[in-house]
């Protein structure tokens, strides 16, 4: 896809900041935001404007898309009720092996390594300085705050989420929509929906 090709953000906030400057680093020049906070529309973010509520993404007829919010329920919910063609975004800082499978609208933040035959889902945050080793498995949705550290062969189920810092040691598996408190280490495996936190990672 040409890098002129007219791309929506969806998401005005922190977390869009950073698909933003990550679409910049990549070459993309034809940004707009949408976020549904009426006190945000017709400003700009680091000089790309916040067009309007997300319902009016379908007037900009973009040519690609990335949702630029956080939350990973909200990021399910916005990905099943809007088309758009997402585009998967690995910062050129970031390492991701030939070999990885990335999911549509999965993004991969500067300073992330990816390795070997890792397959990353759809809408899934590689966050910053975040590391993936070989053969992990990271299913839709969830996320990887910055610094989190996966060894390899480490399964991490739909929506969880990873807090800053914390890490598992190999072939464990974190259940769907866990959460992972910072600093945490997953050392067996966790079902899903559980809050783990602590070294090792109990559930509260
Ligand atoms: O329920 C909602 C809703 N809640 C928040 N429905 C809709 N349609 N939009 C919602 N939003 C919008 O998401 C808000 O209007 C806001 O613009 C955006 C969330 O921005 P915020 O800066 O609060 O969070 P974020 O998702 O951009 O970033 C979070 O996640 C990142 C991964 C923060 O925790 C960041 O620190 C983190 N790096």
């Amino acid at each position: 896809m040409s890098k002129s090709s007219s791309v929506a953000v969806i998401g005005a906030g922190g977390h869009a900041k950073v698909l933003l400057s990550t679409l910049r680093a990549l070459g993309y020049t034809a940004i707009t935001l949408y976020d549904d906070d009426s006190c945000k529309w017709g400003r700009d973010i680091l000089g790309a404007p916040v067009a309007g509520p997300i319902v009016e993404v379908r007037r900009g007829r973009h040519e690609l898309g990335v949702i630029g919010i956080g939350d990973n329920s909200l990021r399910r919910h916005l990905a099943r009720r809007i088309q758009l063609a997402w585009l998967p975004l690995v910062h050129p800082a970031a390492y991701v092996h030939p070999s990885v499978e990335l999911g549509a609208g999965a993004v991969v933040f500067a300073g992330a390594v990816v390795q070997p035959e890792t397959v990353v889902g759809s809408h899934v945050i590689v966050n910053t300085g975040a590391t993936v080793d070989h053969d992990c498995t990271l299913e839709s949705f969830c996320h990887l705050a910055p610094g989190v550290h996966l060894c390899g062969g480490v399964c991490v189920g739909e929506g969880a989420l990873l807090a800053v810092g914390s890490s598992a040691v190999p072939n464990v598996r974190i259940g769907a929509w866990a959460t992972i408190g910072a600093g945490a280490v997953v050392v067996e495996d966790l079902p899903n929906e559980v809050v783990a936190v602590g070294l090792p990672a109990k559930p509260r």
